[in-house]
C-alpha cells in the first residue's frame, strides 16, 4: 500500500492520478496546508523540506519530489501505459518534459506565490513575482510550441508528462488561455478518472 501525505491545490495531484489510473490502492493523508502543518516538527522528519507531497512506499522508503515519484511509479506499473518504456527514444522526450516542467515551471510558479520566501527584503517581492511571471509565460510558450499539433506532448497518446502539464497550467491561468495547452487540458479531462482526481485538488 502507497501512502500519500497530500493537500488540495499542491503537486500531491501528480502522483495520485498516476497511482489512480495504474489502480494502485493508496492510503491517503490530508495535510494542513492553511495551518502550515507540513512546516511541523512531525511532518519535517519525514521531508525536510516541509513541502507536499510526501509518498511513503510500500517497502516504507520515503520519496519526497513530485517529478521523481511520477518517473518512478510509472515503471512500477508499465501496463498502465503512463510513459514510453525506459531506454526508449520517446522515453528521452518524456523525461525532457517532465523534468522540464519539474525545474522550471513549478520552480516559478512557487516564486510567483511564495515571493516572499525570495528575498530577505520585502521591497524586492514585486519585482521577483514579476519576474516569476516573465518566467512563466516564456515556460509555457516553449510547452505550447512542443505540444505541436498535439493533442499530447507524444502526439495521440497521453502520458504522465501531460497529467503534470494539466496540474502545473492549474497553478497559472493564463497557461490556460493558450490554445494547445487548452486542447490538452479539454482532452485529458474527458477521462473520467483523470477527472475526478483533478476535481478533489481544486476543492481549496
Ligand atoms: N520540488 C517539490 C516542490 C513541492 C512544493 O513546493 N510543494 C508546495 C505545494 S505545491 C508546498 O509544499 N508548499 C507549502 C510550503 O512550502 O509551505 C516537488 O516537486 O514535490
Amino acid at each position: 500500500m502507497y501512502k500519500l501525505y497530500w493537500a488540495p491545490d499542491t503537486g500531491a495531484f501528480a502522483p495520485e492520478v498516476v497511482l489512480a489510473l495504474a489502480g494502485a490502492p493508496v492510503e491517503k493523508v490530508l495535510v494542513d496546508h492553511h495551518a502550515k502543518e507540513q512546516k511541523g516538527e512531525a511532518y519535517r522528519k519525514l521531508n525536510p523540506m516541509g513541502q507536499i507531497p510526501l509518498l511513503i512506499l510500500p517497502d516504507g522508503q520515503v520519496m519526497t519530489e513530485s517529478a521523481a515519484m511520477v518517473l518512478y511509479l510509472v515503471d512500477c506499473f508499465p501496463e498502465a501505459g503512463l510513459a514510453p518504456p525506459p531506454g526508449s527514444p520517446e522515453r528521452a522526450a518524456f523525461d525532457r518534459w517532465l523534468v522540464f516542467m519539474a525545474v522550471n515551471i513549478y520552480t516559478a510558479d512557487l516564486r510567483l506565490y511564495y515571493a516572499e520566501r525570495y528575498s530577505t527584503d520585502p521591497v524586492e517581492i514585486p519585482g521577483i513575482k514579476a519576474a516569476a511571471t516573465r518566467d512563466l509565460d516564456r515556460q509555457f510558450a516553449i510547452v505550447s510550441a512542443a505540444l505541436g499539433s498535439g493533442p499530447f506532448l507524444q502526439g495521440a497518446r497521453y502520458s504522465a508528462a501531460d497529467l503534470y502539464l494539466l496540474m502545473v497550467s492549474d497553478w497559472y491561468p493564463p497557461a490556460q488561455e493558450l490554445p494547445a495547452i487548452a486542447r490538452l487540458r479539454q482532452a485529458l479531462l474527458e477521462d473520467s478518472t483523470i477527472h475526478s482526481v483533478w476535481a478533489i485538488y481544486r476543492k481549496d
